[in-house]
């Protein structure tokens, strides 16, 4: 039977689908047909659980959370499903019978990496969490043709190359071209009176079609599926005939081409995006499509739309959707004749925000002008929205005008532009940070006129990550060392994990879990050699920080210490220094240059090194390329230490630091983002803490900061700076890294120079503590045990009673493939016929 877990239905199914779908047998099959034809007997048994759920949630009517987010980093999806499902053993079984490797079929795959770093990959792990934990739930998002891009290294520089992941077809994929929305962009509004009613009519100048593409999400060993709903663009006909017949055949294809662009490419974060206007087409192509397709599956049970926020909660996954306030309000207004306040009565009672970042300039603004010209109903609306806004915050606050200046949803300063963030805050009924200083720093700093107005809003929901993923399917050895000590329940309750500590004096058990480390030092180390043709040696300490490369993250802090490891190694002071390996890992925005000097600087520290007969006795450094989902997946359970060294303040909260901390690395982190929660949990003698609170960086900026006097009152700072300037990372160009020493030395906007004492400090204490074995066993054996916290499903359950209020729905398997043929089995009775499905 098609949908069977057995060894011998897989195999069968296996051998149907490489026939059927894929037109092979396995004697000529290739490696990819043979990955297509296992992933589509995966997915075949995803589909029974997906209708089920369906079924399910059709009959319970079940209030449904959509999480709307323009990035979902999926990664790979096979291996989770396999795991999710039960089957991993079945399947290599049955593989192995027609002698194949399932490792090798994993590898064919090609991730969708339709994110750029923690907050799309958040939204993937939440995704899991959600269907593991039985919550009736919808992704919507855009499918972009080309995701983040692949990175390759040439001399040392990070060079992009497109990521075209739907190359060879995409079997999770189903699309719906029956769902699609026509959208509009641009035109202008008439205002007409009806009946002495006033109503707002917009003329679009043009429409793209959005069309529905869905990837079925299986929670872990349920029968929950849910789904992911990303919408693709196309042109509103296959070709505008009149233009062909007016033989205008070269404009009728641009316009073509230029509508499909739309969902042609993830914008890389961190560049100066106010002023693209195709970014602002994208968000609101994706959000308008979502809440056309809300409405309309609402509709099929309800008829007034007035209960919409009964049916829905919304989450803005950061502002990138934000324009869906207005939206909303267009369509319950425009189209379905609510008042304005009926309508926004809904409005705010559906949506719920996620603030992901303190970076002032990654809040996102939209120049008015360019906003009219796209959406000229929108900017109605939100004006609307503000008058009526700043009306209630004059009330409350009369005579402060420089308050209403600041709250505003139009910032009048400079060139006149929409607040995104003010605009979600105040149509959303929850507001959330992602870590307890985020939000904490939300209330007080950056949304701190808007805590006052409203304390009631703002609460906090600490990031998690799946350990579906990052445990289970990533660090095999440490999983099945985990279920042999304390059976396998913390897989769906990361807490269990702490039963580990009573156990954190055995012999056996250290011994076991430092050599599943050994282990999986050695696969990474040789999947170097491989690659890059570098040799590491596994036993020496693995350093690692993988990330974003990112000024506040501080990849260059890093390196100054790596730089002055390798002085005093030049020098002979070889006392307390332990064999390091310091692996760097992350892409750079492509139009950020200075992120793209530290890779290179990372390079130019590694050959540096490399070439010294000394120093690469105990040290090496290297650049691990194209860090994406795949190739976390091997990085995280190799590492030793973990940097988490932004400046505090800077990070929201990092989900990096959680997945190492859950594969037995220990930490070097300043007190930023999560990093105060891993210290909370582990406590301060299984952490290495340093430098500067976020209290110290506001009291030394407002002293005065000088960069300069501490690169001259520390010499060792002062000769690594000398170095970097000097060309002996550059091969004597003193030129390369000039922008770098000048940053550093001027204003140093990350404190750099400043926390460097102290680091390089607290990195002795690592040295020492990697040194004694026993040490440092326990702390990371006590890392994992107390990494419970940070399961996304804790977080899950934290945004289902705090903000969601939805309600666990179990799924029965209670129909098997040859009855879903009687299509009414699956349909509630009370639903009236030729509707379409969800
Ligand atoms: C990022 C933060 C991280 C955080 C993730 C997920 C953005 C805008 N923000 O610190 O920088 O972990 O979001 O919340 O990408």
């Amino acid at each position: 039977m098609r949908t069977g877990l057995g060894v011998g239905s897989i195999r069968q199914s296996f051998l149907e689908n490489l026939f059927y779908l894929m037109g092979r047998f396995p004697e000529v099959a290739t490696p990819h047909d043979l990955y297509m034809a296992l992933a589509y007997t995966v997915r075949d048994r995803l589909l029974l659980r997906w209708v089920n759920s369906s079924a399910t949630y059709l009959q319970t009517r079940a209030r449904t959370v959509c999480y709307l987010s323009a990035e979902f980093m999926l990664g790979p999806q096979l291996g989770v499903n396999l795991v999710n499902l039960g089957i991993r053993a079945e399947v290599a079984e049955a593989l192995s019978e027609l002698g194949l490797d399932l490792d090798e079929l994993l590898e064919r795959e090609e991730e969708p990496g339709l994110g750029n770093g923690g907050l799309g990959r958040l939204a993937a792990c939440y995704l899991d969490s959600l269907a593991t934990l039985q919550i009736p739930a919808i992704g919507y998002g855009i499918r972009y043709e080309f995701g983040i891009f692949d990175q390759t290294i040439e001399d040392g520089w990070q060079v992009e190359i497109a990521d075209n992941w739907l190359r060879l077809g995409n079997p999770w994929e189903i699309p719906r071209p029956e769902i699609g929305f026509e959208v509009g962009l641009g035109g202008y509004v008439d205002h007409e009176s009806e009946s002495g009613r006033f109503r707002a009519v917009w003329k679009p100048e043009r429409t793209v079609r959005g069309v529905a593409c869905d990837t079925p999400i299986l929670g872990y060993r349920v029968n929950t599926a849910n789904f992911l709903r990303l919408w693709r663009a196309e042109a509103h006909e296959a070709l505008d005939i009149r233009s062909f017949n007016q033989g205008d055949y070269t404009r009728a294809v641009e316009q073509k081409v230029s509508s499909e662009t739309i969902s042609k490419v993830l914008y890389p974060n961190d560049e100066a995006l106010a002023g693209k206007r195709l970014r602002l087409s994208q968000q609101y192509f994706m959000v308008s499509c979502t809440l056309r397709d809300m409405l309309r599956i609402f509709q099929q049970a309800d008829h007034d739309v007035r209960g919409f926020a009964d049916k829905y909660v919304l989450q803005l996954n950061d502002t990138h959707p934000s324009v869906a306030v207005a939206e909303l309000m267009r369509l319950l207004v425009d189209v379905h004749d609510l008042t304005w306040d009926e309508a926004w009565a809904v409005t705010t009672k559906t949506f719920a925000y996620t603030n992901h970042t303190l970076l002032p300039e990654a809040l996102e603004r939209w120049p008015v002008s360019l906003f009219s010209e796209l959406l000229p109903r929108h900017i109605e609306i939100i004006y609307e929205i503000n008058r009526r806004f700043l009306e209630e915050v004059r009330k409350r606050f009369p005579g402060d005008e420089a308050r209403i200046r600041r709250m505003s949803l139009i910032d009048e300063s400079g060139e006149r532009s929409v607040r995104m963030a003010h605009l979600a805050v105040v149509a959303s009924f929850a507001v959330n940070g992602v870590a307890a200083l985020h939000s904490e720093l939300l209330r007080h700093d950056v949304l701190g006129d808007f805590y006052e107005m409203w304390p009631e809003k703002f609460l906090n929901v600490t990031n998690g990550v799946t350990p579906r993923r990052f445990l289970i399917e990533a660090n095999p050895g440490l999983a099945s060392l985990l279920c042999g000590r304390i059976g396998n329940n913390w897989a769906k309750d990361l807490s269990e994990l702490k039963r580990l500590e009573p156990f954190e004096h055995d012999p056996e058990l250290r011994a076991a879990f430092r050599a599943t480390k050994l282990d999986n030092k050695k696969r990474f180390a040789a999947l170097l050699k491989d690659r890059l043709g570098v040799v590491v040696d596994p036993r020496s300490l693995f350093d690692v920080q993988a990330k974003r490369i990112h000024e506040y993250k501080r990849q260059h802090l890093n390196l100054l210490h790596t730089i002055t490891l390798f002085n005093r190694l030049r020098r002979g002071q070889t006392a307390g220094i332990t064999p390091r390996t310091v692996i760097f890992a992350g892409k750079a925005a492509p139009g950020y240059r200075m992120a793209k000097l530290i890779i290179r600087l990372v390079h130019g520290v590694a050959e540096a090194v490399a070439a010294d007969p000394i120093a690469r006795q105990s040290l090496s450094v290297v650049f691990f390329p194209d860090f994406n989902v795949k190739n976390a997946q091997r990085l995280y359970p190799a590492a030793d230490l973990s940097e988490q060294i932004s400046t505090a303040g800077k990070e929201a909260s990092g989900t990096g630091n959680m997945k190492f901390m859950m594969n037995g690395a220990l930490t070097i982190g300043t007190l930023d983002g999560a990093n105060v929660e891993i210290l909370e949990e582990v406590g301060k003698e299984s952490f290495f803490l340093f430098g500067m609170t976020t209290d110290e960086v506001k009291r030394r900026w407002a002293e005065g900061y000088d960069p300069r006097a501490i690169y001259r009152s520390d010499p060792e700072l002062a000769e690594a700076i000398d170095q970097i300037a000097s060309g002996v990372f550059s091969r004597g160009d003193r030129e390369v890294f000039a922008p770098l020493v000048n940053e550093l030395l001027g204003r140093d906007s990350y404190m750099v120079l400043g926390d460097y004492a102290d680091y390089v400090r607290c990195q002795a204490d690592v040295s020492a503590a990697y040194t004694d074995e026993e040490r440092w066993t326990t702390m990371a054996l006590r890392n994992v045990a107390r990494s419970g916290k940070f399961s996304s499903d804790r977080s899950i359950r934290e945004y289902v009673e705090k903000i969601w209020k939805v309600s666990t729905t179990p799924v029965a398997l209670a129909l098997l493939p040859e009855e879903v043929v009687e299509i009414d089995d699956i349909l509630p009775t009370r639903r009236p016929p030729g509707l379409d499905p969800l």
